[in-house]
């Protein structure tokens, strides 16, 4: 009953890497999913991978007693900077992970999600004031803003600084560092080693991008440190926490890790799905119509507190919706976990499929979440009412993913629900809008994660406001 996971042949050496369209992999990895089917493999280097997009397949995977993360890749590479930080580290293997995990879950709790409200609606409130000075006439470059918007509230959060990033055309040096370092990080998982150790202008300027995050990460640090704040915010949590099992507080390198991971982890998921947020929107007028009309109801003009976060039942649906069908870290690597599974060969279907030797297995979010099994025949349409509680609550395990798996899924979902609801509130409460280009079609940016490409709008103050 065994079966060869099937794929497209390549070429001697570079295998399949014409398979894959370079600007955006996920776009090539989803059609090669509608030929080949819900399992296929890859080569690339030499190097085999194996991609599943079957909701039958995946929950299979999520099984923690099986499989594990993987960093492989441009994660591996992240690690030049960040180290053992939360994101990417190996574990189990690198303790750390298990330490900062347990000093930092706590951080990410209600209660200390809910102080950062204010933090939060400082920001949104930055953003508001942008657009609306702008006026109707001006086409808002969707995905810049909004990154504006969660870099500077993950920095207040994490970091304690402001990047003020709303009153600058360019970026923070900071953020510029940040992108050096996720785009250098690419750009090494597709080169050879030989390569990444000459001492090229760009391999320069990645190891300087990288210097120049882990000092300003440290400063922060000892300045807080020096400089206490009774505050309940991310960077406390990091300085003061202490471990539950062995009492241990962070070292300064993992806390400059997690730092910076945070901003790396927190910053282009919230504000890519925020982006397609606002294009679903706007391509579904019914959905708009009643998203406003569910600020209206709840919140009407009076400012949003932090208690109305749990009273938006239908804009929580069109979050979950929109991360359905564009999960904005489109992907998540696993490997059979390397101390629990004991099966030799590792098989995934009851033997039918055989992995090679610690194989990654590439689970397709985008695709899986379409699964016609668990979302029906009109799985690519963007209704939000399939994500209404009493619907989500009955979706099979595992049929929605957006924030990974287990142990090792995402640790800032609370902190981004709470902004991007925050967010999603505050402008459907000022504002109209409008595409700018009214044929606009969606393309998508891949970098670590996606976003939309070149998608603009225009925001009218709504009437009667002050
Ligand atoms: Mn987040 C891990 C998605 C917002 C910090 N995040 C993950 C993973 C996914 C993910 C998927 C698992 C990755 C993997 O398996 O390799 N994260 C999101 C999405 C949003 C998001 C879709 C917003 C929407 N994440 C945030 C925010 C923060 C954050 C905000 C920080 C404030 N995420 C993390 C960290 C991890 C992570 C840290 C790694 C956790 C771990 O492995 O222990």
């Amino acid at each position: 009953k065994q079966v060869p996971i099937p794929g497209p042949k390549g070429v001697p050496l570079l295998g399949n890497i014409y398979d894959i369209e370079p600007d955006v992999p996920v776009n090539s990895f989803e059609l090669l999913a509608d030929n080949y089917g819900p399992i296929f493999r890859l080569s690339t280097f030499g190097t085999p991978r194996v991609f599943i997009s079957s909701h039958e397949l995946v929950d299979e995977v999520c099984n923690e007693e099986r499989f594990t993360k993987k960093v492989a890749a441009g994660l591996h590479e992240i690690r030049n900077g960040v180290h053992d930080g939360l994101f990417t580290a190996n574990y189990p293997g690198e303790e750390n992970w298990a330490i900062a995990h347990r000093v930092l879950v706590p951080a990410f709790g209600p209660l200390m999600i809910r102080s950062m409200f204010d933090e939060m609606y400082d920001i949104a409130g930055q953003l508001v004031m942008k657009w609306a000075r702008q006026g109707p006439q001006t086409p808002i470059m969707v995905t810049d803003d909004f990154t504006r918007l969660t870099l500077d509230t993950i920095a207040l959060c994490a970091m304690g600084t402001r990047f003020n990033s709303f009153y600058h055309d360019e970026m923070h040096p900071f953020v510029e560092a940040m992108v050096g370092l996720l785009s250098g990080s690419g750009g090494r998982a597709r080169r050879p080693a030989l390569v990444n150790s000459l001492p090229t202008s760009d391999n320069k300027k990645y190891w300087s991008d990288i210097t120049y995050l882990r000092n300003l990460a440290q400063e922060l640090v000892d300045s807080r440190k020096k400089n206490p704040e009774d505050k309940k915010d991310l960077l406390n949590a990091l300085i003061l926490g202490r471990d539950s099992q062995t009492g241990q507080g962070l070292t300064d390198d993992s806390i400059v890790n997690n730092m910076i991971t945070f901003l790396i982890a927190g910053h282009e998921t919230t504000s890519g799905m925020l982006s397609f947020l606002f294009y679903y929107l706007l391509k579904n007028p019914n959905a708009y119509k009643k998203a406003q009309e569910e600020v209206d109801r709840v919140i009407g003009r009076r400012k949003i507190v932090v208690e109305d976060m749990s009273k938006l039942p239908y804009i929580t649906a069109v979050m979950r919706e929109t991360l359905r069908l564009k999960p904005t870290a489109p992907i998540i690597a696993l490997h059979a976990h390397p101390t629990k599974n004991k099966e030799d060969p590792v098989t995934l279907a009851d033997g039918k499929y055989v992995l090679h030797e610690d194989e990654a297995v590439l689970v397709m979010l985008s695709k899986m979440h379409r699964d016609p099994k668990v979302y029906g025949p009109d799985a690519d349409e963007f209704r939000p009412e399939r994500m209404l509680d009493e619907n989500f609550e009955k979706l099979p395990k595992n049929a929605w993913k957006p924030f990974g798996n287990g142990m090792r899924g995402c640790i800032g979902r609370p902190f981004a629900w709470q902004e991007a609801l925050l967010v999603i509130a505050i402008l459907l409460q000022n504002f109209n809008f409008q595409m700018d280009n009214p044929s606009y079609d969606l393309r998508i940016k891949q970098t670590l994660t996606i976003k939309p490409k070149e998608f603009h709008m225009k925001a009218t103050l709504r009437e009667g406001l002050d």
